[in-house]
């Protein structure tokens, strides 16, 4: 893929629309402009639109089961086989380390079409007997039919894994789609398309339009009627409006939103553990994991000594570029992020935070100086209504808190907007499972974080989103139920 000039995918093609209009594709390591995305102009996505749904009722809509599902093992299997172009294009665009892009972000794109392909298979639909007076009986079937043409609104944060998070399922229903990555990261899902070609997945079904929301892609895909249903992943803010383009023919909508996660320390917790992994969920992918943990609560009798170790640790995080074998924190995504993250570390100090490692902005190399890096950061000493405390940064930084009583601690982690996910640290299993279950959240992990098994229900409560995916979930979000009484 020439990624220089990166078009849209639109019926088994690349064209570059007809809107004239180009932008920048940068890289956050150096801001260095990596090419120019073709943006969409509304009869672009128009006609992405219609040909995917001229593809549901055209060979794909006439593939067996069997078929289609042999179809998404060969994208898989094509993924890994085009592995290092898909590591090299997702690291171009988001500076992550290869280390981390070629242990998470394409291996789950590769599985994420292998396991909903099995998933599809494997699920039952229900069937119930009923008595009837005549005691003759009938017999009700459930039946999964394809939605039709599935929207996906995709971040730039996990772009590979994200966006076949949605698209893998929605193919293994036998819809198709249409897919409007982030402007920040457009490589990977532009390369997919090549994938889709390879490995015979008929025009039409898989088709991507670039460019931005308002007044641009986003909003034009997500306000076409035909769309039969939309799925995003963002900020919660987005969220909302994508809510409100859905009712507009009252189209069904899965949101998977923002977080302002809480981890949970107790003093019977394997410290090791705890360590490692509040390492993980704070500065994996530079903070950049809606999952990730910036509130940080640990129970009195550890807190100074949780707090040592957490700061010792992360000075040994190294900050570089995916070329450095040694890199373990990447850039930000662009600029604006930066200056955002970095007014929440001025906003630290003014709202009283003690600075306990980083706080600001690091000299890099020369040929780095124009990056979007930050220092990790780890802060305490907020009160618990600071803005830092409630609101999601989406950056390398934590705040750490003590606490006294488990009470104290769920009403502290529940206080608070979003409700996405949690990680509690205890070796207690009674614990585990009671605190779990009164934090108000769609995703607890104990003893772990980002540990994922791709046929459980996954989502957020409050304002991190609407609905569950994954498993048995994706399908209820993708096809459209359908029940058959047949009298006997
Ligand atoms: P964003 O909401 O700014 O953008 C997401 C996508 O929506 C992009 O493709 C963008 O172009 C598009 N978009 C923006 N406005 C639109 C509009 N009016 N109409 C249609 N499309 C529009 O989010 P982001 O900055 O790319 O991602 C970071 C956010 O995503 C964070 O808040 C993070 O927590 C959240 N996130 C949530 C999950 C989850 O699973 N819950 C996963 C990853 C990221
Ligand atoms: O693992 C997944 O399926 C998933 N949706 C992860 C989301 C990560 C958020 O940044």
């Amino acid at each position: 893929m020439n990624h220089s000039d990166i078009r849209h995918f639109i019926n088994g093609e690349f064209v570059t629309g007809s809107s004239g209009r180009t932008f920048d594709n940068r890289n956050p390591v150096d801001n260095s402009v990596i090419g120019q995305v073709h943006e969409a102009a509304q009869e672009d996505v128009a006609a992405a639109v219609a040909a995917a749904k001229a593809a549901l009722t055209g060979p794909w809509g006439q593939l067996s089961m069997a078929e289609r599902t042999e179809m998404l093992y060969r994208v898989a299997d094509r993924i890994n086989e085009r592995f290092d172009e898909f590591l090299e294009a997702e690291c171009l665009d988001t500076g992550k380390p290869r280390s981390l892009a070629s242990h998470i972000d394409i291996p789950r794109g590769a599985a994420n079409f292998r396991v909903f392909a099995d998933v599809i298979k494997n699920v039952p639909t229900e069937s119930f007997r009923l008595d009837t007076p005549d005691a003759a009986g009938a017999v009700n079937i459930g039946h999964r039919a394809p939605k039709g043409v599935i929207a996906v609104i995709s971040p730039w944060n996990l772009p590979l894994l994200l966006m076949t998070w949605k698209v893998g399922p929605a193919l293994a229903c036998g819809n198709t789609v249409v897919v409007k990555p982030s402007e920040e990261t457009p490589l990977t899902t532009t390369l997919l398309g090549e994938v889709m070609n390879e490995c015979g997945v008929p025009a039409g079904v898989y088709n991507v339009v670039h460019g931005f929301g308002p007044d641009s892609a986003g909003e034009f895909l997500t306000s076409n009627p035909d769309v039969d249903a939309i799925t995003f992943t963002g900020e919660t803010r987005t969220g909302e409006i994508i809510a409100a383009a859905a009712a507009k023919g009252l189209r069904d909508v899965s949101l998977e939103c923002g977080g302002k996660n809480a981890a949970i320390v107790f003093d019977d917790c394997d410290l090791d553990k705890a360590i490692e992994g509040t390492m993980r969920s704070a500065f994996a992918n530079c903070g950049q994991v809606c999952l990730g943990t910036e509130r940080v609560y640990v129970q009195r009798s550890i807190y100074e000594q949780f707090r040592d170790r957490l700061v010792e640790t992360a000075k040994g995080l190294r900050l570089g570029p995916p070329s450095d074998a040694d890199s373990t924190l990447g850039p930000l995504i662009s600029k604006e992020h930066q200056q955002k993250v970095l007014s929440y570390y001025e906003l630290a100090r003014e709202e009283g935070a003690t600075v306990l490692l980083g706080g600001g902005q690091p000299t890099m190399a020369d040929e780095l100086n124009d990056g979007c890096w930050v220092e990790p950061t780890i802060w305490e000493g907020l009160d618990d209504d600071a803005r830092v405390i409630r609101e999601e940064i989406f950056g390398p930084c934590c705040h750490l808190r003590p606490f006294d009583s488990e009470e104290e601690v769920i009403a502290l982690a529940n206080d608070n907007p979003y409700g996405l996910a949690t990680a509690i640290w205890t070796e207690n299993s009674s614990r585990a499972i009671r605190v779990a279950e009164k934090i108000e959240v769609g995703i607890a992990w104990v003893n772990s974080w980002f540990l994922r098994d791709l046929r459980t229900a996954f989502g957020g409560a409050k304002q991190s989103g609407i609905g569950r995916e994954g498993g048995v979930h994706s399908l209820e979000f993708y096809t459209e139920l359908k029940n058959i009484c047949l009298k006997l």
